[in-house]
């Protein structure tokens, strides 16, 4: 019976779905909003520092606005857009009842973010083994239950389940059976493999290397040069495979809280209380129930100036507080006078062992 399931249509090893909500805080706030749902629509933050879109409708994304974008170019490309404030408290929540439902069909999930999902189903018997089925009844839900519209992907593994959540896009699913998977990797461009960002794609594109069938006439050895350790998961990427389970019981090495500002930080007092705020959000998620346990390793401080230089500064800690995050950030400001564009702070866990927290509110 079990031969017979994992067999169904082609998929031969695993059975892998990617879930991935559309739109997901803006699809929330609409569903609210019923008079909202054929205007762009745009979640961002309410005070001018923070007026950075998390994301926007997809009648919005046809004026071109995108996440990450300062409201003030959205507002310029689609002039009667509708802004909405972020509540992520009501999102945790939605997701929260979203996973219910997944745990409907199977036991092996991991959950990537609040809004996007791994589910292992080899072994679930609903819908007669068939993952596709699946998948349709899982958005179908998604939409009775919750009121919001979800996109899902289905293949062998990881790597093109996740590809494919996003073919068909909105409302949509896309399934690549083990016997499509050879067509399907050779057009697939290098910008859509996960751990390929700008500059790789940069470095592959100036060697010759557009899509995947490129990448498969390079040896190993030839891609580690390039690339060094990456290069080998490369060789198995652009051949579609990808041996990462997914994980249900996923440690999380790190958390962070961070904010694009609209206006540059420009003077010490103000950067001081814009990270004060973000210490007591990342205070807020450490007292999450599945943060509460974990010790701290180091706290650091992330900071993106107006040149786009990048840089993180930590400090070896199992107490967190405020003043660890002011020193670090001081530290940097000695160093560097440019005015700041993205400011972040983050803790990483010791993953050894798993104790009461250390936090201090002051
Ligand atoms: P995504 O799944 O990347 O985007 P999305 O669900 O809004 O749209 P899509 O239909 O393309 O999947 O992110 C999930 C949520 O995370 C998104 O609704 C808002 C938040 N987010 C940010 O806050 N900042 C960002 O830069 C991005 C990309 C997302
Ligand atoms: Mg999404």
């Amino acid at each position: 019976m079990r031969a017979i399931i994992s067999s169904h249509k082609n998929f031969t090893s695993s059975k892998i779905i990617h879930v991935d909500m559309d739109c997901f805080y803006a699809s929330v706030e609409i569903r609210e909003r019923p008079e909202l749902k054929n205007k762009p629509v745009a979640v961002a933050g309410s005070s001018a520092s923070r007026g950075v879109i998390t994301t926007c409708n997809y009648i919005a994304r046809k004026f071109g606005i995108r996440s990450a974008m300062p409201s003030i170019t959205a507002k310029r490309l689609c002039p009667h857009i509708v802004f909405l404030p972020i509540n992520m408290e009501k999102y945790r929540l939605i997701s929260k009842e979203i996973h219910k439902i997944y745990k409907c069909y199977t036991k092996v999930i991991e959950p990537v973010s609040l809004d996007e999902a791994y589910l292992d189903v080899t072994n679930s018997e609903y819908c007669q083994g068939d993952p596709e089925e699946m998948a349709r009844q899982i958005r179908m839900k998604i939409h009775e239950d919750i009121g919001i519209t979800a996109s899902a992907g289905i293949a062998s593994n990881k790597f093109l389940a996740k590809i494919a959540s996003d073919w068909n896009k909105p409302n949509g699913q896309y399934s690549i059976p083990d016997n499509a998977i050879k067509n399907f990797i050779l057009k697939l461009p290098v910008r859509k493999i996960y751990g390929v960002g700008k500059k790789t794609e940069i470095l592959l594109k100036s060697n010759g290397i557009n899509t995947c069938q490129d990448l498969q006439k390079l040896s190993k050895e030839r891609l580690s040069g390039l690339l060094g350790k990456y290069g080998r998961t490369l060789y198995s990427l652009s051949r579609g495979i990808d041996l990462r389970k997914v994980e249900s019981h996923k440690i999380s090495k790190s958390l962070s809280v961070e904010d694009t500002y609209m206006v540059d930080l420009t003077n010490q007092e103000q950067t001081l209380n814009e990270l004060r705020l973000l210490y007591l959000e990342l205070i807020k998620r450490l007292n999450m129930e599945i943060y509460k346990k974990r010790i701290i390793k180091s706290c650091y401080v992330k900071i993106k100036f107006n040149d786009f230089k990048l840089t993180t500064i930590q400090k070896s800690s199992e107490v967190i507080n405020y003043e660890i995050y002011a020193n670090l950030l001081n530290k940097s400001l000695l160093t560097n006078r440019k005015s700041i564009r993205l400011l972040g702070v983050g803790v990483q866990f010791n993953n050894e062992s798993i104790s009461q927290l250390n936090l201090d509110i002051s």
